[in-house]
């Protein structure tokens, strides 16, 4: 039968691929039409129209394992050797995800008690959420970051609504500004998280590092535990910033995806922002909860734009749908409902404090160790930003070439500019990582 003989045909599967075929070709020459179905360059049997295609550079930071460890890649191969990688000693200090003192991902224990309470609970479904996200959640997690006793919150100038964690709240933030903000460029910080460039572009702003940002220029701001560095400003600094930024009517973005991590307390992490939302001014807030609540993959976040006046916070929860909704349309209910269950149990709230407390402890103890090792066996140079930097990370001034050394002679995976995840080491893997570190700043590299 040819092509065009469907139609002629009896049977239902044959007669509506006829009227299928009719319809491609009208106004085309019929011919012509069932060659380039056949055609060997169409995508068929033969070439791929997507053979153009060159591979892609991994993630510098989640470039991808199968596994619960991910590494840093300066390249396709080198996340290809960290797979294959044989070594017992391979350490990965890339990615900022928390590790026990065994190495291993955490759960925390009011999050498992939390999932406990939901799946017991046999009231719950699995209706979508409205565009905004979980109500609850949203309320909490405002109070979370600007203080219960916030007055822009009891005045109704906040408008918070669920992301997909720290990163959705970025990008649906960045969108929001690029659509309705009289500036579309954003001033962030040198260096900074890589991805914070590519979110704000997609986003639709442009992205420039902070030298003279024009009057009402937005700039994005670390709240607290600076990534990469680990260096935040103290609250005088805090205050100096937030002056100048009122007076030349900039726009301040908050990233805040380490609430708990650099202090070990929920509120002394929060100060810079509180002392922003306190003078009555305007700003956006990105929240996650990835790392303080250990919810990583759950992708549970918030964004909050706290706003002079009520009408104006509703006016723009409007516009705020109209980004999320044709990007993902609601985002999912799981993560945020554990952290609803989280924030307004009391018992649980406290409970939660101390294990971030706990976490972020153990952190500030691998800094001492580090620092304790590299002074026992001499290593030169001057390690106190060890023990002065805050937060996950450490920066510790090892350049690319140092960084690949240590790799492949001592099987220790980070980013290229030497940032260390000191989340992911312990008392057992410090006397490793300290010769690595010893042994490359004796070299000459
Ligand atoms: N903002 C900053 C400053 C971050 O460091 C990260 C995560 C995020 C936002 C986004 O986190 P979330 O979307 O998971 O909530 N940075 C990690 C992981 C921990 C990553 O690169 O995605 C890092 O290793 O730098």
């Amino acid at each position: 039968m040819k092509t065009n003989d469907f139609s002629s045909s009896t049977s239902p599967s044959d007669r509506r691929i006829g009227a299928l075929f009719r319809h491609l070709t009208a106004g085309t020459d019929a011919d012509r039409v069932s060659s380039v179905f056949a055609s060997p360059t169409s995508g068929g049997a033969g070439g791929s129209v997507f053979a153009h295609l060159v591979q892609a550079p991994e993630d510098a930071i989640l470039g991808y394992l199968p596994t619960f460890s991910f590494s840093f890649s300066f390249s396709f191969d080198v996340t290809v050797a960290y797979n294959k990688d044989p070594s017992p000693i391979k350490l990965n200090l890339g990615v900022g995800a928390y590790r026990t003192e065994e190495g291993k991902p955490l759960v925390l224990n009011v999050v498992r008690k939390a999932e406990q309470q939901l799946v017991s609970d046999r009231s719950r479904i699995k209706e979508y959420l409205p565009i905004v996200g979980l109500g609850e959640f949203n309320k909490l997690s405002a109070k979370l970051i600007l203080g219960a006793d916030s007055p822009a919150i009891r005045e109704n100038r906040v408008t918070t609504v669920e992301c997909l964690s720290g990163t959705g709240s970025l990008r649906v933030g960045g969108e929001f500004l690029a659509r309705h903000y009289h500036q579309k460029t954003i001033y962030i910080p040198q260096p900074t998280w890589g991805n914070h460039p590519k979110i704000f572009t997609l986003a639709g702003l442009f992205t420039r590092r902070p030298w003279c940002c024009p009057q009402g220029s937005i700039v994005l701001l670390h709240a607290c535990a600076h990534n990469p560095t680990g260096v935040d400003p103290t609250l005088e600094q805090w205050e100096q910033i937030r002056k100048l930024m009122r007076s030349k009517g900039l726009m301040p973005f908050f990233d805040s995806a380490y609430q708990g991590f650099a202090s070990g307390s929920l509120d002394t992490d929060a100060k810079p922002i509180r002392m922003f939302v306190a003078d009555g001014g305007e700003c956006l807030v990105a929240q996650s909860y990835a790392k303080n609540m250990g919810l990583y993959g759950e992708r549970v976040g918030a964004l909050s734009i706290v706003c002079k006046a009520a009408d104006v916070a509703g006016r723009v929860e409007s516009q705020l749908k109209l980004v999320i909704r044709p990007m993902y349309s609601n985002p999912p209910i799981h993560g945020a409902s554990i952290v609803a269950v989280i924030l307004r149990d009391r018992n649980l709230f406290n409970e939660w404090t101390l294990e971030l407390k706990g976490m972020a402890d153990r952190i500030i103890s691998m800094r001492k160790q580090l620092f304790e090792a590299l002074r026992a066996r001499g290593t030169p140079g001057d390690w106190t930003h060890i023990i002065k930097q805050i937060g996950m990370f450490t920066f510790t001034g090892l350049n690319p070439a140092q960084v690949s050394y240590m790799t492949k002679e001592y099987h220790i995976y980070m980013t290229s500019d030497g940032r260390i995840s000191m989340a992911g080491l312990s008392s057992k893997t410090v006397p490793h990582l300290a010769d690595a570190i010893h042994a490359v700043v004796t070299k000459a590299l």
